[in-house]
């Protein structure tokens, strides 16, 4: 009896130092986590994409070094403010009808990450309702500095803000350009953050760029003004048809129809932007390489959905084209595939669980999400079946391997591309009796994605609208964030 009491003691004792030490080895290894969101980038906009005039060296060292997704979309949103409910969906893990623009009552990515042990910082844009109470959905962050509670500004005028404790702020103030301010507060924050402390971070860095008002510094601008930008395979001078939303406020930067050498001018300030927040980008990489912590540091880079840009004579993200609803997402680090890729279908929500998967949280917690590292750590990585994406009540699309088939319920009218054939979504086969069946295939499919997703809107509407557009007539205004050049150039 004495002897089998010694030996479970023995027993013991040798787990739990087997237990303590496999602790301290997972303290050693748990990596830091950088998130580097930008705001309205296109996928294609970025050299390591396949872009032949953007200069983007830092985002593409991450794209090259590190594991893409070359199709990851953004699900939808239920108004024109699209980076809100893309922003609540990834820090919540749920699709867009689970999470609406309320995150009063559910526990937030970062308030897992604390129990995980992470230090938790942010910084930039932290715009997840449309109701301002943005500033009560700021919770489970250690640290918040330089914090814009909105969805834009102008980029010399950004109101920020500090944490002092939850839901409380420093006062509004204006320090600098956006993208700059940004970089300054990780930039301080990662290299205050003791390298051998064995406790982690996550820093969450939020761009305003490249969002309009499309005014980058000077030098940023000199990049591009002036030289041949190129227009988007698909320009078009104006939309075919009414889509529903055709004169909301990122439509009416300029006039219709669209005018080949504005929407280049409008490429170059958005190339310009672009290439500024990827040099402060490398500036945050330099901080993670001089504080020791670049080695042990996972760094995602993605954006919270595209922009039409000309492309389709549309200018915003409120359309469910591809160069709208896709978003750019590569993840680099230790143990992570160097430049390799997958076409998988997945959401930018699905960052929720693969955040949290990084962190060593229980993937009980992912809630809708998928854990993208599953793509190179497992051998059946498959993403979604399909793609289902939906703006307002006015437009759903769904995308099944190659085809694609978006609905547009008040007109009662389809679109069915092949993107294989037809990458840039030209040619509507909808109307070609040839392809009946694959409309009613991806109507079918549709139908069964609105039911998982809780989606409420019909995909007929009772009554059926115009799909005309006529913008004769039509007075544009300006917003209050466009700087007086801005007006003077594409509103007079
Ligand atoms: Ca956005």
């Amino acid at each position: 009896m004495k002897k089998t009491y010694r030996h479970l003691s023995l027993m013991i004792l040798c787990c739990s130092i087997f237990v303590s030490c496999q602790n301290k080895e997972q303290l050693s290894t748990t990596p830091n986590i950088l998130f580097i969101l930008a705001d309205d980038l296109r996928a294609d906009a970025i050299g390591a994409n396949g872009n032949p005039i953007i200069k983007t060296p830092h985002i593409d060292n991450i794209i090259t070094g590190g594991y893409s997704f070359n199709n990851t979309y953004c699900m939808g949103s239920h108004h024109g403010a699209v980076c809100a409910p893309s922003r609540s969906m990834m820090l919540t893990g749920k699709s867009l009808n689970h999470v609406y623009a309320d995150l009063d009552t559910v526990e937030i990515l970062p308030q897992f990450l604390q129990k995980q042990g992470y230090t938790t910082f942010a910084t930039g844009k932290y715009h997840t309702d449309f109701y301002k109470r943005t500033s009560r959905d700021f919770k489970g962050w250690d640290v918040g500095k330089n914090v814009m509670f909105g969805g834009m500004s102008d980029h010399y005028q950004v109101p920020v803000q500090d944490q002092i404790a939850y839901d409380t702020f420093t006062p509004k103030l204006i320090k600098g350009f956006s993208s700059e301010l940004f970089t300054d507060a990780a930039v301080d924050f990662i290299s205050g953050h003791e390298a051998e402390s064995g406790d982690p971070f996550y820093a969450y860095i939020s761009y305003t760029a490249p969002h309009d008002p499309r005014t980058p510094p000077d030098r940023f601008m000199d990049l591009y003004e002036g030289k041949d930008m190129n227009l988007p395979a698909n320009f078009k001078p104006i939309h075919p048809f009414h889509t529903g939303w055709m004169t909301g406020r990122d439509e009416i930067l300029t006039g219709w129809p669209r005018e080949e050498s504005v929407i280049k001018d409008q490429i170059a300030e958005y190339y310009g932007l672009i290439s500024h927040m990827d040099e402060q980008i490398g500036r945050v990489i330099d901080a993670l390489k001089n504080s020791g912590h670049y080695e042990n540091t996972i760094i995602i880079f993605a954006a919270d959905h595209g922009l039409a840009m000309g492309s389709h004579g549309l200018l915003g993200k409120q359309n469910l084209y591809e160069h709208s609803m896709k978003a750019p997402l590569a993840i680099m680090g230790p143990d992570i595939p160097v430049g390799k890729s997958t076409d998988a279908f997945v959401y930018l929500l699905d960052l929720f669980g693969t955040i949290m998967d990084f962190a060593g949280a229980d993937r009980k917690w992912n809630r809708e999400s998928l854990v993208l590292s599953d793509a190179w750590q497992t051998s059946d990585f498959a993403g979604r079946e399909y793609m289902f994406t939906t703006y307002e009540d006015i437009q759903r699309a769904v995308r099944v391997g190659d085809w694609k088939l978006i609905r547009y319920p008040k007109i009662h009218h389809n679109q069915l591309f092949n993107l294989t054939e037809d990458p840039h979504e030209l040619t509507n086969l909808a109307e070609d009796k040839s392809y009946q069946s694959k409309v009613e295939e991806l109507m079918k499919v549709m139908q069964a994605a609105q039911e998982k997703y809780n989606d409420p809107h019909p995909l007929t509407a009772a009554k059926k609208e115009s799909m005309e557009f006529d913008p004769s007539g039509f007075v544009r205004k300006v917003d209050r964030h466009q700087p007086e050049w801005v007006v003077k150039k594409y509103f007079n």
